[in-house]
């Protein structure tokens, strides 16, 4: 962890700026009709999960790069995580990947997280590699495999998933799999989808109640003919078959280039079944760049989908990032920041006029209710939000002042050198 007494003095040459910056901010909302401190108030309650598997630098199927410091196990991703938390705030939830962050003790690792200040959100199961000794292939598929005894397996998997999880103090499970096609003609569609409800009804049944089992779709890749769960509507299809613990989860990454993710968002809405968010940014594909690197405005117009419009239980937030070229402890406290900043952006929509701009079909002043709040700088919201709750105004920047990532560099020798890496 960083010393506290670093944060602080790191706070206090920044405290006078701010206390300006943020002065500036709330007058200029109050002629809007927006009190700041309602505003501040809501982006303190906000939060987003964490990946372990964000943390250690990612890679290509081409190469890797490791960076100085990577974390070594599950126990060095948790340190991470929580000094992620000390410096911004709003990630005090982590979302663990299984087997990848496999231990013999789930009682001691929620231990050692709650010490940390850190819980466990959602569990991430993997039927999409084969792991080291384990009886049957997943080279054709998982929970869709045309073998049974393969389908069997990859649903034990997440059955003792749903069991670590408890251990954890967790409460949703979510699935993504790689079963798919790379041949016209190599898989049957139908009879993949109806394999597909079969083993994941085995799941849904061995959730607890109170729990929630995320269906998280991917248009392609690994498999690149056709996917089993490619899209939303066989998400949904999926969800609404697997009754009401079984909801979709959207990966912001997820989806062909130029798709209308806000309104698929509003859809699952609609339906009750949007169970939560991977965030991530997209140029061409499942990309895994930070949250709001490529286009800040579709994040934005995610979140004005959620503050808007009726609710049904509010989704589960979490990042989803490949970070091959940045300090990953770095692009995490930034992406959340971006997410944080897109909430808040939300959140200062005049929906009234929105509304009636939308009821007398005036677009331009429907978009331009929606391009106000979005050139509006929240920074200051953000950084007192932050200030307020112990993290610091400035997160990178006090990160890089502390000299954090050169004592984990000393402490954790490097261990995968130069490997390919899917995540
Ligand atoms: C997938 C998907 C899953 C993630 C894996 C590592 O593309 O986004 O959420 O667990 O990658
Ligand atoms: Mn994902
Ligand atoms: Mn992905």
């Amino acid at each position: 962890m960083i010393d506290a007494g670093l944060i602080a003095d790191h706070n206090a040459a920044r405290a006078d700026a701010l206390a300006e910056d943020y002065a500036a901010l709330g007058r200029q909302l109050a002629r809007r009709g927006v009190e700041i401190e309602t505003i501040t108030a809501q982006a303190q309650g906000f939060s987003v999960a964490v990946p372990t598997w964000g943390v250690g630098t990612g890679g290509t199927r081409f190469a890797r790069f490791p960076g100085p410091g990577e974390p070594r196990d599950i126990h060095d991703k948790l340190a991470d995580c929580a000094v992620i938390q000390q410096l911004c705030r709003i990630t005090p939830r982590v979302s663990p990947h299984f087997p990848w962050d496999a231990v013999g003790d789930y009682a001691g690792l929620r231990a050692e997280a709650l010490a940390l200040g850190l819980s466990f959100d959602a569990v991430n199961s993997n039927t999409f590699q084969d792991q080291p000794g384990q009886a049957l292939s997943y080279k054709f598929g998982s929970l869709t495999h045309t073998d049974a005894a393969v389908r069997a397996q990859a649903v034990a998997h997440n059955i003792d998933c749903i069991g670590i999880g408890q251990a954890l103090g967790s409460r949703a499970l979510t699935v993504w799999i790689a079963d798919g096609s790379n041949f016209p003609g190599q898989s049957d569609f139908a009879a993949a989808f109806d394999r597909y409800l079969d083993s994941m009804a085995q799941i849904v049944a061995a959730a607890p109640d109170g729990w929630r089992v995320f269906i998280e779709h991917k248009l392609y890749e690994p498999a690149f003919y056709s996917t089993v769960i490619a899209d939303w509507g066989s998400s949904l299809m999926a969800a609404q078959a697997l009754g009401p613990k079984a909801r979709c989860l959207v990966d912001l990454g997820h989806h062909a280039p130029g798709a209308n993710i806000e309104q698929i968002v509003a859809r699952l809405r609609r339906a009750g079944k949007l169970g939560g968010f991977h965030f991530n940014d997209s140029k061409y594909g499942d990309d895994d760049l930070d949250a709001g690197a490529i286009d800040p405005f579709r994040l934005f117009l995610v979140f004005n989908e959620l503050v808007g419009g009726t609710q049904d239980g509010a989704p589960a937030l979490m990042i989803d990032q490949s970070h091959n070229v940045t300090d990953p402890v770095e692009s995490l406290i930034a992406s959340a920041v971006e997410i944080a900043r897109a909430h808040a952006q939300a959140l200062i929509v005049d929906r009234e006029g929105l509304a009636a701009a939308q009821q007398s079909n005036d677009a331009l002043a429907a978009h331009g209710a929606l391009k106000a709040a979005f050139v509006t700088d929240v920074s200051p919201i953000l950084a007192e939000a932050r200030r307020r709750a112990g993290g610091a105004i400035a997160p990178v920047a006090a990160l890089r002042a502390s000299g954090w990532r050169a004592a984990a560099a000393r402490e954790r020798p490097a261990v995968a050198p130069g490997s390919a890496g899917i995540v």
